[in-house]
């Protein structure tokens, strides 16, 4: 089996035996795995947008089409990892300072041939022709340019009710077990693919946006709330005879997440969705999506209390404890508590964790919200009561939990899950401050997986069966099978489920992709994802003797990846 370092082995191609110039090979050493790579590599949806170019006399010449060509190709593949303004993220810093004192001919080598921290090489993989590399290489010396901002008045021009509140059923118009729905994201045809999770049907392939990436459900459990990439919101409503989407609303240019108010007194009232271009906010009526208040992420790092540009917002999720929304903000290491009760005089809690805030789910509890800083290999305890950091955990490489598993350790009492992308553990954190004082906020035990590369784990309160996927890892077994650990004995060896193979398909990635259980907890499902033009399926497994009980297969089941369960997504059952 090839591990992961072995592979980050390969891209040390060739050509570096020409001298790195200073600050660029300082950075050059962070390293960054290729499962990473592969997992930042998603186009940006701001390649599309115009921008301005702004002539720098030190930088080598490039006319208008030319600059245009490799700022499309920038957002295309490169702007995951080295953000939009080119200040650095997972990859290193590329603005003019840097860039111009390196020349085109290292760079030209750099991005042709990759490096052994970790940069693809684009030129020998054949995604570059040599004349891209040279216009990549001339187009980073220049001034970044900016991406347009997006307000309030942009925003309104996008919203669309589709189907208004006072038009709408006012009682459940379907026959459907609406807990037990699952909302499928189909990453490359910008859908969701709602299923029946009784009888295994599809009910509805909903348009939605571009790359679409997560799906969030009101408190009430009758609104499902999709965002694209592009920043597309979408809120379904589940009570239709055919749910489909009733309003539509672009936040912004660029985004992840989305939420919807929890507390006590004001479910099904509030949206808020978060975006990576601008860094920015939004605060939605639940019902039509209408934009309430814009609120800017632009700010300090929590460590060297430098102001950060673009520091894009990660994960967001309601509290129980408050009317309190937690908005995770990735480069500053920010946690911001957003206190929703009265938008007219927004209090905002902020927090200092660590930076490359990411994504999270709560503790068994429902008190503290576990985040992973995934670039600081640390996990962030937020006490959502007390409104303070209650603890920052060191756990293994690019901690990567989805929203983790809860499950009470034999030993060591209630703890929460996460593995990681850029090593095979499993980091198990105590969370019972109360009953286990020793093991609170401490990895308690540390299980070993198949390998790097994973995304997701996933159990249920009704089973002791914790999966781990592995989707990004190097090696086509492990990314096409699960592990699966006995939580009763722990120290057993995983099994191994060969999810791929039982689907049954032909050629493809076939990467096996994000546990989620039925409401019962009895079943589990995964996406095994191609490419657009192979085909895809799911596979939904038994849980109780661990054999196939179903695939799910049909041509419009376009790359599926994440899926949400209603009941699970609307309890925060994980
Ligand atoms: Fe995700 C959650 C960002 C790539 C599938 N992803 C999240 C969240 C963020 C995020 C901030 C947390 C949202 C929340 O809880 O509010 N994801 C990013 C990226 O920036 C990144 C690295 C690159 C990109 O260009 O988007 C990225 N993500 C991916 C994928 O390639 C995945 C595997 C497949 C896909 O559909 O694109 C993917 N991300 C998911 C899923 C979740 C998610 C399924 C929700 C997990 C959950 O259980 O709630």
């Amino acid at each position: 089996m090839r591990t992961i370092e072995s592979i980050a082995g390969l891209f040390a191609a060739t050509a570096l035996t020409l001298t790195m110039s200073s600050a660029f090979a300082e950075e050059g050493k962070k390293s960054v795995t290729p499962a990473e790579v592969k997992y930042q590599a998603a186009g940006s949806p701001l390649a599309s947008e115009p921008m301005h170019q702004s002539i720098d006399p030190k930088a080598p010449a490039m006319a208008k089409a030319e600059f245009d060509k490799a700022r499309q190709i920038y957002f295309e593949r490169c702007a995951g990892c080295h953000g939009v303004l080119r200040k650095g993220a997972t990859g290193k810093a590329l603005t003019p300072d840097k860039t111009l004192a390196s020349g085109t001919d290292y760079l030209k080598v750099f991005i042709k041939y990759g490096s052994p921290a970790g940069m693809p090489n684009w030129g020998t993989s054949g995604e570059l022709t040599d004349d891209e590399v040279d216009l990549m290489a001339r187009y980073i010396q220049q001034e970044p340019p900016t991406p347009p901002e997006f307000s309030m008045a942009d925003m309104k021009k996008t919203w669309k009710v589709i189907i208004p509140p006072e038009k709408r059923p006012t009682k459940k118009m379907n026959n459907y077990n609406l807990d037990n729905i699952f909302s499928t994201t189909l990453r490359d045809s910008g859908e969701v693919a709602l299923i029946d999770g009784d009888t295994k049907k599809i009910i509805n392939i909903v348009k939605t946006g571009y790359a679409v990436h997560i799906s969030r459900m009101s408190a009430s459990g009758r609104y499902l709330y999709v965002i694209g990439r592009d920043a597309r919101l979408n809120l379904i409503d589940l009570w239709m005879e055919k749910p489909d989407n009733v309003a539509e609303l672009k936040i912004g240019l660029e985004a992840r997440s989305v939420d919807t108010s929890k507390f006590k007194g004001f479910e099904d009232k509030l949206a808020i969705a978060g975006s990576y271009w601008p860094p920015q906010y939004v605060i939605m009526k639940g019902d039509t999506l209408e934009p309430l208040r814009i609120a800017a992420t632009r700010g300090m790092t929590v460590d060297t209390q430098e102001f950060h540009p673009e520091p894009r917002v990660a994960s967001i999720v309601a509290s129980h404890y408050k009317p309190e929304f937690i908005v995770n903000v990735k480069e500053t290491g920010k946690i911001l508590l957003v206190d929703y009760s009265d938008l007219k005089a927004l209090k905002t809690t902020e927090i200092d964790a660590a930076r490359f805030l990411h994504d999270g789910g709560w503790d068994m509890s429902k008190r503290y919200f576990m985040v992973a800083a995934n670039q600081s290999n640390k996990i962030a305890a937020v006490d959502a009561k007390e409104g303070k950091l209650a603890a920052l955990i060191e756990v293994g490489k690019i901690p990567h939990p989805g929203r983790g598993a809860t499950f009470v350790d034999p030993k060591f009492g209630p703890v929460w899950a996460t593995s990681h992308l850029g090593d095979e553990t499993i980091s198990l954190i105590g969370t019972d401050p109360v009953k286990h004082p020793k093991e609170a906020w401490k990895v308690v035990r540390t299980l070993k997986g198949q390998g790097g590369g994973s995304l997701f784990l996933k159990t249920h309160p009704k089973s002791t069966n914790l999966y781990v996927d592995t989707p990004l890892n190097p090696d086509a077994a492990v990314s096409q099978s699960v592990a699966v650990f006995d939580i009763k004995n722990l120290d057993k060896p995983y099994k191994t489920l060969p999810i791929a193979e039982w689907a049954g398909l032909g050629e493809g990635a076939k990467r096996v992709v994000q546990p989620e259980y039925n409401k019962a907890g009895d079943e589990v499902w995964f996406s095994v994802w191609s490419a657009k033009n192979q085909e895809s399926a799911l596979v939904v497994v038994d849980d109780k003797t661990l054999k196939l009980k179903t695939v799910i297969k049909d041509k419009q089941l376009i790359t599926p990846t994440g899926h949400f369960n209603v009941y699970n997504t609307q309890h925060d059952v994980y």
